[in-house]
């Protein structure tokens, strides 16, 4: 028996990025732990991730090409050959690209079901982009944070997470952290053994804010009143960091004048529920405690004005100084932080100029024919599952019925989108194809290294756009590139920058022969210790042009949800309750559900709700209930507990519709009305109503 170990990485749509160590015996994988000696990882992986040889070796892998032979949606398949289904697809690819319509009648539909850099972005792009299809704006998850935290940082390069050991104060906002990023979490617990306090801000009694020191239930969608209001505490006590704001920061006193005026705790109180006595001991406790650390995720930014929610919160740390000390000030995300080479691996240059972009968070409007511009003939979806995790989904599922609609779906898995193709192939996971990863939760780069062969004729995602790239008859220099010459690629200084940049020195080689190799930042890495913002006046931007710009205000303020009973009563006379739908812990977003040991845990979906909104509706614990608003509804166990804000529902996602009772998920009462900023989902502004089931 010839036993090995090979390093490998978790691909998932997570911070953590985890290294793992996968022992292949005999060409099985037989065992797959945490690599002990990556820095972030230590040794450790998350419940899901460690039942990942479950999801490999699963009996319902996808194994073969599939063409449909039912009606769509039915999901009956025949299997055909590599051959046939490369045919069909380059067959009608050309048709629709020689037809009045021409290439952009063509939709990729993608997110980030691996994040490797080569199997999630690189001769996807390309094949696209030289094709002429339309854009996708991948905007489903972190666009409106990321272009709310540009506007007062310049960047979200912003924070070395092993730094938050240091920090005596950490605030979660909006983020469940103990589930979403662990290994994080680990390092907040070791600072809470040093002293720090752990404060939870959510509406959810999430695990985290179980595991926290102090939970503060807020309003959804309120979070950036909040953030006003704490500033104008901070001012009037006299807790602010005069000598930073003077050196640092633009727009220090229109921000004071506006929230002394407009922010009083007393209103912000009233725009956010939380008590004013909590809102004036959380702003003397964070004044008082350096440093202060806020972990912001994604939860705040899923509302209507998510954007400027993330923009205003991460003004924060300018006012008390907490940019100086390491492991203090606002923390969004790492992934600036690298310099990979994507314009290199997705080759932009090859856009023919005026193509479209379509938001992929509007697939239903563009599958129904709403959006300007020829309509979607084809639609190509691979490392994503849209007819689960899409917002409108009734009508996502409409689109998806269209008779005159070509879908090819690649997927390791049948899941519910791949129900509506007329092509499905048979893709690799990650333990079966090369790939390179960055992060956007560390400051690690490391190699992904197949362990095993591909089960049956499964394919990676570059070689099917190889096969198809060679079909259409497209440029061999720019396809005919092994995954290793574009690992090397990727690693070449992206321009701009520098023999010194965060990348240099950082080979495939010394990848492959190290491990897990560090970018070049120092310990402890503080970028704006000293000022140094990456913003036009290089200053923390409380007064924006680029905010102004967008048609925003140049200062930070509050932008209600579109959905509140404060600021819609009408809307709220027929759907009074506000619906948070994170997914389950033991899911990543639609990934994992088809696991039988983890769907076991979360058993079906279930609905929590406050007492006092249980109660005059007649709902019980344990009782069959139906969520419903004007877009559709789903069907939940009801859970009824104090978890929730009253006013507030749970129900944790994202279930895949064929393994829910009623054959949908809660995506069908989300909208598709898009974030203030970065055209983002706001998922979580939803205002829906709970009845019995008779
Ligand atoms: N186990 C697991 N880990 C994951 C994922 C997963 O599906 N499962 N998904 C990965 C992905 S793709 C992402 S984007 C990240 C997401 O990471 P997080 O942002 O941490 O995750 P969420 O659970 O979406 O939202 C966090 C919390 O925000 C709260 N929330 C909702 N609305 C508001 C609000 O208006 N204000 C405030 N203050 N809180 C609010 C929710 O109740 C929830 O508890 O996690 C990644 N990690
Ligand atoms: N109601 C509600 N909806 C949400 C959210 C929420 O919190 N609430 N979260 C939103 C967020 S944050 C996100 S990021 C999106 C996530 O939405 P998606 O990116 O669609 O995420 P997943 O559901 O994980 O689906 C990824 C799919 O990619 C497949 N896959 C994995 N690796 C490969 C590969 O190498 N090749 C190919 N071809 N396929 C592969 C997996 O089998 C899986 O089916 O969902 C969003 N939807
Ligand atoms: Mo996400």
């Amino acid at each position: 028996m010839t036993a090995r170990t090979v390093r490998c990485v978790c691909p998932h749509d997570c911070p953590d990025t985890c290294g793992m160590v996968v022992t292949v015996e005999d060409g099985q994988a037989v065992r797959l732990r945490g690599d002990p000696d990556h820095p972030f990882t230590r040794g450790f992986l998350c419940m899901k991730v460690t039942r990942y040889l479950e999801r490999v070796y699963h009996p319902e892998r996808l194994l073969h090409p599939l063409h449909r032979v039912g009606r769509k949606g039915e999901g009956r398949f025949e299997r055909i050959s590599w051959d046939e289904a490369l045919d069909a697809i380059a067959r009608r690819f050309r048709e629709i690209a020689a037809s009045a319509y021409g290439p952009q009648a063509i939709l990729p539909y993608s997110y980030a079901g691996t994040m490797g850099k080569l199997q999630g972005s690189s001769l996807d792009r390309r094949f696209f982009h030289r094709l002429g299809a339309s854009l996708l704006d991948r905007t489903i998850c972190a666009t409106a944070g990321s272009v709310g935290c540009d506007i007062t940082l310049g960047t979200r390069a912003a924070l070395d997470p092993e730094a938050v050991v240091h920090a005596r104060y950490v605030i979660n906002w909006g983020s469940n952290t103990r589930v979403t990023n662990m290994h994080l979490w680990a390092i907040m617990h070791q600072a809470r053994k040093r002293g720090a306090k752990l404060v939870a801000i959510d509406p959810y009694r999430s695990i985290t804010a179980r595991a926290s020191d102090w939970w503060i239930p807020i309003r959804p969608g309120t979070d950036a009143a909040l953030a006003l209001g704490l500033m104008h505490i901070l001012w009037r006590d006299g807790l602010t960091d005069e000598d930073f704001l003077n050196r640092y920061c633009l727009g220090t006193e229109p921000l004071r004048q506006r929230v002394m005026s407009e922010y009083p705790p007393r209103r912000v109180a009233q725009i956010t529920g939380i008590p004013e006595s909590d809102i004036e001991k959380l702003a003397a406790e964070y004044g008082r405690t350096r440093p202060a650390l806020i972990r912001l995720n994604y939860g705040l930014q899923r509302h209507a004005g998510g954007g400027m929610a993330v923009r205003t919160i991460t003004c924060l740390p300018a006012l008390t100084g907490d940019w100086r000390y390491p492991g203090g000030g606002a923390f969004l995300s790492t992934s600036k932080l690298y310099g990979f080479n994507s314009a290199a691996l997705e080759r932009p240059d090859l856009i023919p100029p005026g193509t479209r972009t379509i938001n992929m968070v509007q697939l239903a409007e563009a599958l129904l024919g709403e959006l300007p511009g020829p309509p979607v003939l084809a639609l190509y979806v691979y490392n994503s599952n849209p007819a689960a995790v899409c917002p409108d989904q009734a009508r996502v599922l409409a689109g998806l019925r269209r008779e005159d609609l070509f879908t090819v779906v690649h997927e390791q898995f049948l899941t519910d989108t791949c129900d509506y193709a007329d092509i499905v192939l048979p893709a690799t996971t990650q333990l079966e194809h090369f790939d390179i990863h960055g992060s956007y939760g560390h400051l690690f780069v490391q190699v992904n290294e197949p362990a095993i062969a591909p089960p049956g004729e499964a394919k990676s995602n570059n070689e099917v756009f190889r096969l198809l790239a060679r079909r259409l008859g497209f440029e061999p220099e720019l396809f005919e590139v092994s995954d290793e010459e574009l690992a090397r690629q990727a690693l070449q200084p992206a321009q701009g920058q520098g023999a010194d940049g965060p990348m240099s020195g950082i080979t495939l080689e010394r990848l492959k022969k190290e491990g897990p190799i560090r970018l070049n930042y120092p310990p402890d890495y503080a970028p704006f210790a000293r000022g140094n913002f990456s913003t036009p006046s290089g200053k923390c931007e409380f007064y924006s042009e680029t905010a102004a710009k967008l048609g925003l205000d140049p200062l930070p303020t509050y932008i209600p949800p579109a959905e509140d009973p404060q600021t819609r009563p009408e809307l709220a006379r027929h759907y009074p309750l506000q619906m948070v739908s994170p997914p389950h812990p033991s899911f990543l977003n639609s990934t994992f559900v088809n696991v039988a040991s983890l769907r076991a845990i979360e058993k079906e979906p279930s609905v929590e709700i406050h007492p006092t909104d249980a109660g005059p509706r007649g709902i019980a614990s344990g009782q069959l209930v139906e969520v419903f608003n004007d877009r559709g509804r789903f069907r939940a166990r009801a859970v009824v507990a104090e978890s929730v804000k009253p006013g507030v529902v749970v129900s944790q996602g994202i279930w895949w519709n064929k393994y829910t009772s009623d054959g949908v998920n809660c995506n069908v009462t989300t909208s598709t009305r898009l974030t203030d900023l970065g055209g983002g989902a706001t998922f979580f502004d939803n205002l829906v109503d709970v009845r019995p089931v008779e």
